[in-house]
């Protein structure tokens, strides 16, 4: 007699194991931030109760992720068998058992912060695997079943196509486990290599000191629920980057290049870079493609050494006027030399929120220049300053229709009332965050339903480089209003009010925010 069920269970267990497997590794390969276990494990870990987290944390201490994570092996190992043994009763039950298991990866990489466009190829990856290996192993069992009807162990022949079909998977899953380890702990290593590295203390800072245990400088935070953080938490922080894979970077071989047009080629190491009076500064960055009302900026703490002192080590030629910076991974960002010169503290920076830089974010170092969108200036996991000319080279957005200078412009967002909210009548509080980097916001004002401009009030900015929160009461009567909002920056300059796609140097418009009061 066959063991049908146990051997359905198998097969069931082998497809769903080499899924996984398959996700994980092109996760690895495409955005190892984000893996379908990994993510589905974080979701898990958001949408838990508080009081279940404290009690897993009190019983299991600093092996509680490694709880979840066994626990989460052991229900999909149930699932798995089970999907194979309903596959077996019936053709596609199996197969939707893995359907939904996969709709629940993507999800959960959907809930991610850093998932991006790529993030999703790994749940695909995971059930299109498991599915083929599924159908291919059932229905190999199906024919080996059929030959030993009579009560025997069934045709020889079709016994040793699924056993080989099994052992096959079985073998594969078995490598590939092992290699998808192995890229795993390269990954740890930069993890370590990071978590072993203590930042000095600036030798100057905005930041208020250590005593307050605030981070945030006084009177520059309003109290009003929903307003974005004033410093942005690095996990919270966009990410936008080309590179496919983070670059893994170490540290103990990094090395920052100055080359190009200069009187002596410099180059200095990490080493180097921490022995150097660091100083630390709030910086808001923003991405040219951020949309009117978009979440592609924020404002976070940078510890660095500015750019102008590595670059008067090497002394730059009279005839240069830009800056070409490359990242390890071949991104280039063209930077006008003025604005890594001029008084401003553009940073070689090693430190986030007071953290070595997350390796999304640039780790070991990067570039943060006040004032500029990111694709001129924040390249990340940057190797090599080369001093030029616009004349004579182009970075890699220039030569992609991008603007070859990208100063940020001037702009605000409401972030509350959040688009279709329903507020009670009375006082209503429209609030949220303006920016005009480098030459600071002087004023915000907001207007109802195309009414008149309406100053609002400001808290008390950082500094010309970051973003200010400003919020406004408005008496507002029951029914559906419209709000918006416009910066006007030092210089005098008002947030433009027609729109302009982002495309090829930033957007431009106003944030416009539809609610009803009720
Ligand atoms: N190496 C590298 N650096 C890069 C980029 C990139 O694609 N590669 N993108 C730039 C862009 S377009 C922006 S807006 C900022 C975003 O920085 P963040 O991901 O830390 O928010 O990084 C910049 N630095
Ligand atoms: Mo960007």
């Amino acid at each position: 007699m066959i063991r049908r069920r146990t051997w359905a269970a198998a097969a069931g267990a082998l497809a769903v194991g080499l899924g996984v497997i398959g996700g994980e590794l092109a996760a690895a390969a495409l955005s190892p931030s984000v893996t379908p276990v990994s993510a589905v494990g974080s979701a898990v870990i958001d949408v838990l109760p508080p009081g279940v987290k404290d009690w897993a944390i009190s019983w299991f201490g600093a092996a509680d992720k490694a709880v979840l994570l066994v626990t989460m092996a052991v229900l999909i190992a149930v699932i798995a068998l089970a999907a194979g043994v309903l596959e077996y009763r019936r053709a596609f039950a199996g197969r939707a058992v893995v359907i939904v298991f996969g709709g629940v990866g993507t999800l959960a990489v959907a809930s991610r912060p850093q998932s991006s466009l790529v993030s999703f190829v790994a749940p695909v990856v995971a059930a299109v695997v498991a599915i083929l290996v599924l159908t291919a192993l059932i229905k190999a069992l199906r024919v080996w079943v059929r030959s030993g009807e009579d009560g025997s162990t069934g045709s020889p022949s079709a016994r040793r196509r699924f056993l080989q079909g099994a052992g096959g998977a079985a073998l594969v899953a078995a490598a590939t486990g092992a290699a998808a380890t192995g890229v795993r702990s390269s990954q740890s290593t930069v993890a370590q290599q990071r978590s072993a590295i203590r930042l000095p203390a600036p030798t100057e800072t905005t930041a208020p000191p250590p005593h307050t245990g605030s981070f945030v400088p006084e009177g520059a935070e309003l109290d009003v629920p929903g307003i974005s953080d004033l410093v942005t938490a690095s996990d919270d922080f966009y990410r936008i980057d080309t590179a496919l894979v983070v670059p893994v970077v170490d540290p103990a071989t990094w090395s920052l290049r100055v080359t190009g047009l200069v009187d002596r080629e410099v180059e200095i190491t990490f080493d180097d870079l921490l022995a150097l009076p660091l100083i630390e500064r709030y910086i808001t960055l923003a991405c040219v493609s951020n949309t009117v009302g978009g979440d592609l900026t924020g404002n976070a703490r940078w510890l660095g050494w500015p750019v102008r002192e590595l670059l008067a080590r090497a002394g730059v030629r009279p005839e240069a006027d830009m800056v070409l910076s490359r990242s390890v991974d071949g991104f280039t960002a063209g930077t006008p030399l003025e604005a890594l010169t001029d008084a401003r503290d553009a940073l070689i920076a090693v430190g986030m929120n007071g953290e070595p830089l997350p390796v999304e974010h640039g780790f070991p170092v990067r570039l943060v220049v006040p004032g500029l969108y990111g694709y001129v200036s924040a390249t990340k996991w940057v190797s090599e300053l080369e001093v030029t000319r616009f004349a004579d080279d182009k970075a890699y957005w220039s030569t992609r229709g991008w603007s070859e200078r990208g100063p940020v412009k001037t702009s605000s967002r409401v972030d509350v009332p959040r688009p279709n909210a329903r507020v009670p009548a009375g006082v209503v509080v429209v609030a949220g965050v303006a920016w005009a980097q480098h030459r600071g916001v002087e004023a915000v004002e907001v207007r109802v339903n195309g009414g008149p401009w309406q100053r609002a009030t400001l808290a008390r900015p950082i500094s010309a480089d970051t973003w200010c929160q400003y919020s406004a009461a408005l008496e507002l009567e029951a029914g559906s209003h419209t709000v918006q909002s416009r910066a006007v920056d030092r210089e005098g300059d008002v947030q433009s009010e027609a729109f302009v796609d982002p495309a090829p140097d930033g957007a431009e418009g106003l944030h416009t925010v539809t609610f009803t009061v009720t």
